[in-house]
């Protein structure tokens, strides 16, 4: 990062450090505790670093496409982590908190309807500088006790949530500070990075006793998560590769078991959206207290590790069709694939996934992902005597004035973000379902304002980057 970027000044002559830096300040000490909580996860660090190396010194053209987006500064540092919370007041802290890092909701995620009872947004910067200085983000998701039917657990539940607070005092006082005079000091930021890891931290110590962690086990292994533990322990923290399938190979090889398959689209050319691979959570001891004060021990499975690689964004009409392959092909297997047909599963995915067109230039002409645009030298001996538009682009495109980059896909993908859960849960809880329908009102309610639309941001950034092209043609 350039030392600029590091500091912005206020109108009161005191020095805050920008919003960039306390992201990363952040992201880096997450990263030390999960590494020192998950040994395995320092081990799939390792690996992945190796992977990208060795791509970035044999592919010319991916190392180019990362200089031209601004992304190779900030590969090594990519990293996405998950929290799940429980009471709509934490959500709302939970927003004000990663304000003061420079993060922001994006986009709405149901899970409900993939047997997962939350919904959730993704906490990311929302500015391409932003985003390459400080790629770090988190997917947060919310308990949806309206889908537990048991009223009397629910009441419980409530009681037990009720009761908790997943933030230190120093973390609140500092997020009000950070509000009120539009920034912290670097001192304030360190207090701040410190103090509000805690909220992140695993507790082996569960705040409820045996009996109740077993009823909310009963009801879904992932309300135990949420209601048994004292916070929202980071559950994974995803490292970005440039070769998933090199990284689940390497997995085995290091006996790091992952998950049975891929999750998201197959492999291609052109990568789209978002393909991710896990290794299982691992069994954790935990202390569980009763009620006359014994302790009684026993485990949970919570933190888990996750490798992805992401491609191009795509639009609306891109994403219909990726449902719709994906869709398909989960219809012809049954359902999500398991160990035993997940050849099967993929060798069908790679054929369904054929007529998803798999050129830069296709996905650009047919509309169906998402472009930074460039103009090139040639340019310099355009013709003057007209004023080019945005209509012109793709004819200035085949002219060779303007040349084209895919927007990477910054988000998450629903039906792949339900599938980690379920490899992480077991398969009992995977085929759960829930009746009743999304409730993105509620979620904004309880988040205190709504969430970027995700469609519009990677239109909105296309959009932009073919303005500043055209003003420079025109100029
Ligand atoms: C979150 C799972 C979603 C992803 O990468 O899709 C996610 C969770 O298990 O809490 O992180
Ligand atoms: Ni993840």
């Amino acid at each position: 990062m350039s030392s600029k970027s590091i500091v912005s000044s206020n109108d009161t002559e005191k020095l805050f450090v920008s919003s960039e830096y306390i992201r990363n300040r952040f992201a880096t000490v997450m990263s030390d505790m999960y590494k020192s909580e998950v040994p395995l996860y320092g081990e799939l660090l390792d690996l992945v670093n190796g992977i990208n190396e060795t791509i970035l010194s044999e592919s010319e053209e991916i190392k180019k496409q990362l200089e031209n987006t601004g992304e190779d500064t900030r590969l090594n540092m990519e990293r996405h982590g998950a929290i799940r919370l429980g009471k709509p007041s934490e959500l709302f802290t939970m927003r004000r908190l990663f304000k003061v890092m420079g993060m922001f909701p994006v986009g709405y995620y149901d899970l409900a309807t993939a047997g997962v009872p939350v919904h959730a947004t993704a906490f990311r910067a929302i500015e391409n500088t932003t985003l390459n200085q400080a790629p770090f983000r988190v997917f947060t998701s919310l308990l949806r006790l309206d889908l537990i039917d048991d009223a009397q657990l629910r009441a419980s539940i409530d009681t037990i949530l009720e009761n908790r607070q997943i933030f230190t005092e120093k973390t609140l006082k500092l997020i009000d500070k950070s509000e009120n005079q539009g920034g912290l000091t670097k001192e304030d930021a360190e207090t701040f990075v410190q103090e509000a890891l805690e909220t992140f931290r695993w507790h082996d110590t569960a705040t409820v006793d045996y009996e109740m962690y077993k009823a909310l086990l009963g009801q879904h292994r992932l309300i135990a998560d949420v209601v048994a533990f004292k916070g929202p322990h980071i559950n994974h923290l995803t490292p970005r590769t440039l070769d998933i399938d090199k990284v689940q190979i390497s997995m085995e090889a290091r006996n790091i078991p992952p998950k049975d398959n891929i999750e998201g689209p197959p492999a291609r050319k052109c990568p789209i959206l978002l393909r991710q691979t896990s290794f299982k959570a691992l069994t954790e001891k935990v202390t569980f207290k009763n009620q006359v004060g014994n302790q009684e021990m026993g485990e949970h499975k919570a933190r888990f590790g996750e490798i992805e690689q992401r491609g191009a964004a795509v639009t609306q009409k891109g994403l219909d069709l990726y449902n719709e392959l994906l869709e398909k092909t989960r219809r012809a297997i049954g359902g999500s694939p398991t160990a035993e047909n997940a050849d099967e599963y993929n060798n069908l995915l790679a054929e369904n996934f054929k007529e998803f067109p798999d050129s830069y230039n296709e996905l650009q002409s047919q509309e169906l992902a998402y472009f930074h645009y460039f103009t090139t030298d040639k340019v310099k001996s355009i013709s003057k005597d007209k004023n080019y538009t945005k209509a012109d682009v793709n004819q200035l495109l085949q002219e060779g004035y303007v040349t084209i980059e895919p927007m990477v896909y910054e988000d998450f993908l629903p039906v792949s973000a339900a599938g980690i859960f379920a490899s992480n849960l077991g398969t009992d809880d995977a085929k759960r379902e829930y009746e009743g329908t999304s409730n993105q009102s509620l979620f904004e309610k309880d988040l205190g304002e709504p969430v970027y639309n995700l469609m519009k941001w990677y239109e909105d950034k296309q959009d932009e980057s073919i303005q500043e092209c055209l003003a420079k043609i025109n100029a």
